[in-house]
This record gives C-alpha cells, sequence and structure tokens, in this order.
C-alpha cells in the first residue's frame, strides 16, 4: 500500500491530533514539515490546503484536508483498533464533540489563549490581553460541560474514539498557559481523561 504523507507544522494541535490517530492505528506515513509562515504562499494553497492551514494528507491520489475527514478516513481505510463507534446514538456523540472542538474548543483555548498567552511571545509579540480576557469564560464553560460529560463514563463517546484525540489534544495545550492552568483545577473528571489521552503510546509518538 502506498505510504501516506501528513503535512503539518510543529506546534499545530490539529496536526497532533492526524498524528495521534494515524499512531493508534499503526500507520507507517511520512511527516512533511513546514512552516506556518508559508502556509498562505500560492504554492501552498494549490498543492496542500487552500485555505493555507495545516495538517495535509496525500495517501496516493486521495488528498485531503481538515481534519475530520482525515481523522475519519484514516480510521476506516488502515488496519488497526477502530476509533468510530458503530452504535449510530454514540457515532453521533462522537461527531458532536469533533464539532464541539472545532466550534468552540480550539476558537477559545488555543486562539484565544495560547496563540496569543504562548506563542505571540515565542515571535516577539505581544499577547492580545482583551481576546485572552474574553476567551477565558468560554474556555471555563467547554471544561465544565465535558467535566459533567465524563461523569460516570472515560471517554466522549462512552468509549474512546475519534473524539477523544480531538478535544483531549486541544486541553492538552492549556497548562502551557497559567490561565489555562488554572481552569483546570479542581476538574477531577477532565483532569483524570487527559491523563489517560496523555500517557497513551500514541502520545510519546507524536510528540
Ligand atoms: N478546520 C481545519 C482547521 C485547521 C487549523 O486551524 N490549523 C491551524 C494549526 S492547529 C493552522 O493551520 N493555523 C494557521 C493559521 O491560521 O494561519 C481542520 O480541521 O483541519
Amino acid at each position: 500500500m502506498t505510504k501516506p504523507i501528513l503535512t503539518t507544522t510543529d506546534l499545530s494541535s490539529y496536526g497532533k491530533t492526524a498524528r495521534l490517530i494515524l499512531a493508534e492505528k499503526g500507520v507507517d506515513y511520512d511527516l512533511n514539515k513546514v512552516e506556518f509562515a508559508s502556509l498562505p504562499d500560492a504554492i501552498y494553497r494549490e498543492a496542500f490546503h487552500p485555505f493555507a492551514k495545516v495538517p495535509a494528507f496525500q495517501h496516493g491520489e486521495v488528498h485531503l484536508y481538515e481534519t475530520a475527514a482525515i481523522a475519519q478516513y484514516v480510521d476506516e481505510v488502515f488496519d488497526g483498533p477502530a476509533l468510530q463507534p458503530t452504535d449510530p446514538v454514540a457515532r453521533a456523540q462522537m461527531r458532536k464533540w469533533i464539532c464541539i472542538s472545532d466550534a468552540y474548543v480550539y476558537p477559545a483555548a488555543i486562539t484565544g489563549l495560547i496563540m496569543e498567552r504562548v506563542v505571540a511571545p515565542m515571535n516577539g509579540g505581544a499577547a492580545n490581553e482583551e481576546l485572552i480576557a474574553r476567551s477565558l469564560p468560554e474556555i471555563a464553560r467547554v471544561i465544565d460541560v465535558i467535566e459533567a460529560e465524563l461523569e460516570g463514563q472515560d471517554y466522549l463517546a462512552g468509549s474512546l474514539s475519534l473524539a477523544d484525540f480531538f478535544c483531549a489534544t486541544v486541553l492538552s495545550f492549556l497548562p502551557l498557559a497559567p490561565e489555562g492552568q488554572g481552569l483546570l483545577e479542581g476538574k477531577v473528571n477532565v483532569g483524570a481523561w487527559i491523563g489517560r489521552m496523555t500517557t497513551r503510546e500514541s502520545y510519546a509518538q507524536a510528540a
């Protein structure tokens, strides 16, 4: 079978989710690392991602972008443990949590906090304090909703699924910012779940 190629940057949460899923499935793939600064280039947009994001995925003639699509394809095409439930309710729950990750978790935690508090200063810029202040209640809401969902269950869709690799990966970046660490304090279900996820072998492989 043709060896797939994942194109991503260092420090990409979505790229990490794709790498985790490839690792969980035991897929042998090549990693094509690009720089954030090169994403807007016409050549990158044409070859990989018209909207100038990572990750992008290639498997023979199949070219994909959008992490949820890549994750579904990898789970369905490659051997290894199934990461999508077959039960329609659990499957819908998984889809719901992937949508929540894209619509609320990533924008609040990564765009609103980590990019500002951690990445902007790394690049010599100043954090947008107003954006951070607006994002903190959104992050708190996301954590509270997940804390309640995980009462009495180990994973978002009941059993381990693609959804956990989306949401837990984003939230695992929070301790990089003091405010993020603070918001996680006392959230025992979320803390245990992030611990369960980040101690998986796949996290070490995708580090
Ligand atoms: N909807 C896209 C989002 C991908 C995305 O936002 N990736 C971030 C890195 S985690 C990115 O490429 N950011 C570059 C930028 O916004 O300039 C997906 O699901 O793959």
